[in-house]
C-alpha cells in the first residue's frame, strides 16, 4: 500500500562549478515521487546535505515548476529564508523541511503559495528557502478599492514564514525573510534586501 501525497514532488541539484559553467547548466532535475514510500526510498539512497560538496544545493519543488527565478510560476514569487552558521543545522533540519512540504503542514490548502524548498551549501554555512507563488503584492487594478483586505496577500505569506520557522526550530529572536525573486535577479545574488521578516 502507498500513502499517496497531495502532489508530486521533484527533487532538483545544484552541482558546484567546475569552471566557468552558469546556472542552468548546472541544475540537473534528479528524480519525481508522489508517496511517503518513494521518498524514503529516495531520501536514503542520495547523498546527504551535509556530505555535498560546497556550492550544491538541494531543490525540491512541486512537479512542473523549475526552481528558478525565470520559471512563469515563480516569477512574480519570492522566497522566505534563513542562514544557518556553523553547526546549527542538520541533515535533520533539511528532512523536517522537506516532510513539511510535501506532507503539506506549511500552508492552508487555499493559500497555493508554496512552489518548493531549498537548501544552499555554501562554504560558511547552509542557506535554507521557501519559495512562495507571490511576493504578496497588493491588488491592482479595478478590483483594489473592493478588496475587503488589502493587507491579505502579506498576511498570508507572513503565516508560511511562520510555519516554515516552527520547522526551522529557531528560537524566537532569530528572523526569517522575505526576499522577492524580482530583487534578487536584479541584484544578482540572493542576497536581496528582505521585504517582511518573521
Ligand atoms: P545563490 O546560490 O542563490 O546564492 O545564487 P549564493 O550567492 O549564496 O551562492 C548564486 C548565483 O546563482 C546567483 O547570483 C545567480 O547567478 C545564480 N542563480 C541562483 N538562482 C536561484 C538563480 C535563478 O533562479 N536563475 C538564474 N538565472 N540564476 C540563478
Amino acid at each position: 500500500v502507498k500513502h499517496q501525497l497531495q502532489h508530486t514532488w521533484t527533487l532538483w541539484f545544484t552541482k558546484p562549478p567546475t569552471g566557468k559553467q552558469d546556472w542552468s547548466e548546472l541544475l540537473k532535475e534528479v528524480i519525481s515521487f508522489n508517496s511517503v514510500e518513494e521518498f524514503w526510498g529516495i531520501y536514503n539512497n542520495i547523498t546527504p546535505a551535509s556530505e555535498l560538496a560546497q556550492k550544491s544545493d538541494y531543490h525540491l519543488f512541486k512537479q512542473g515548476v523549475r526552481p528558478e527565478w525565470e520559471d512563469s510560476q515563480n516569477k512574480h514569487g519570492g522566497r522566505w529564508h534563513y542562514t544557518f552558521k556553523n553547526s546549527k543545522a542538520s541533515d535533520e533540519t533539511w528532512l523536517n523541511i522537506m516532510l513539511a512540504a510535501i506532507g503539506e503542514m506549511l500552508e492552508e490548502e487555499q493559500d497555493n503559495e508554496v512552489m518548493g524548498v531549498v537548501i544552499n551549501i555554501r562554504k560558511a554555512f547552509w542557506r535554507v528557502g521557501l519559495w512562495t507563488r507571490t511576493a504578496g503584492q497588493p491588488p491592482k487594478g479595478k478590483n483594489a478599492d473592493a478588496a475587503a483586505d488589502k493587507d491579505e496577500p502579506r498576511k498570508r505569506l507572513e503565516r508560511i514564514g511562520k510555519n516554515f520557522k516552527e520547522v526551522l526550530a529557531l528560537p524566537a529572536q532569530e528572523q526569517v525573510e522575505f526576499s522577492g525573486h524580482a530583487d534578487s535577479a536584479h541584484s544578482g545574488s540572493s542576497r536581496a534586501k528582505a521585504k517582511y521578516t518573521v
